[in-house]
């Protein structure tokens, strides 16, 4: 007891110094130093927010039977391991692209996550959102008028995901399969696209409002859907799994994880 109270009386002693030397010191002083504090506080607090951004992962995304997973082996091997079977579980793995496999140096490696496609398996796809640098979401170029509406809907849920929006995600539409000579091209592609999510905004905002899953809405009111209304910058490109042809995807992956 007697011992708490001395600790006690000895507390009050070293407060009133410390509040008497505080006193001392000039204002301006005082102030300086409490802004040297608080830009020391602010300055950490940008570091730390900075190194979480820099994330080197890239998701491919898309429709099943699109060509993720061809797509994810002539990345990392360079090679379509002659074929594929519908994936039941997200492929994913840290590495070097194949193509720079032969450069000399140091060249930072690249996580890319290949989310299948399956609808069952899609909401797989929001695990790995918040770690995303980038998306690559892979359009069957052959097979593409029958699965028209069901790649602007996936693309629509994608584009509206708080995690996509916010963080103002780059995303790549990639035309694959353009081996074959009846692959639609990339503009025809992203027209039918822009026009069946023009359709869908309508729908979507016409459904009550406890039905609607979507975070955010797309385009600007009043103007026909376009790409480059959204939030994130979306481009596209064209690309063959089977073929290996898939410089304008590492392009894309290149310029978000630098080398
Ligand atoms: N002609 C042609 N066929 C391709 C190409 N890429 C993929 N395919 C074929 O398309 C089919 C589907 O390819 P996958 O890579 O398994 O498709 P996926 O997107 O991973 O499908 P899920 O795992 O079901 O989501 C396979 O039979 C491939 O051989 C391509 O560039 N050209
Ligand atoms: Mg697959």
């Amino acid at each position: 007891m007697e011992g708490t109270e001395e600790l006690l009386k000895q507390l009050k002693q070293w407060s009133n110094v410390a509040e008497q030397r505080i006193r001392e010191i000039p204002a301006e002083q005082l102030y300086v130093s409490i802004g040297v504090l608080f830009l020391t506080f602010i300055l950490f607090l940008l570091i730390r927010l900075l190194k979480r951004t820099k994330s080197n992962t890239i998701v491919l995304t898309g429709l099943s039977g699109s060509g993720k997973t061809i797509l994810f082996y002539q990345l990392r091997d360079g090679s379509s391991h002659q074929g594929t079977v519908t994936s039941m579980e997200p492929n994913a793995g840290s590495f070097v692209l194949h193509s720079e496999s032969e450069k000399k140096g140091k060249i930072n490696p690249v996580c890319v996550i290949d989310v299948p496609g399956h609808s069952r398996l899609r909401p797989k796809l929001d695990d790995y959102l918040p770690q995303a640098a980038g998306l690559v979401f892979v359009v069957d170029a052959l097979d593409f008028l029958p699965n028209c509406r069901a790649a602007a809907e996936y693309l629509y849920d994608i584009l509206t995901k708080a995690s996509v929006v916010k963080k103002k995600i780059p995303m790549l539409i990639l035309c694959n399969k353009t081996d074959k000579v009846t692959a639609h091209t990339k503009d025809f592609i992203r027209k039918q696209l822009e026009k069946e999510i023009d359709k869908l905004r309508t729908s979507r905002t016409a459904i009550s409002d406890a039905d609607i899953a979507n975070e955010y809405t797309l385009g600007v009111t009043g103007e026909a859907f376009a790409f480059s209304q959204c939030y994130n910058k979306v481009v596209v490109a064209e690309s063959s799994g089977l073929t290996g042809e898939i410089s304008q995807v590492e392009q894309f992956i290149r310029e978000i994880v630098r080398p």
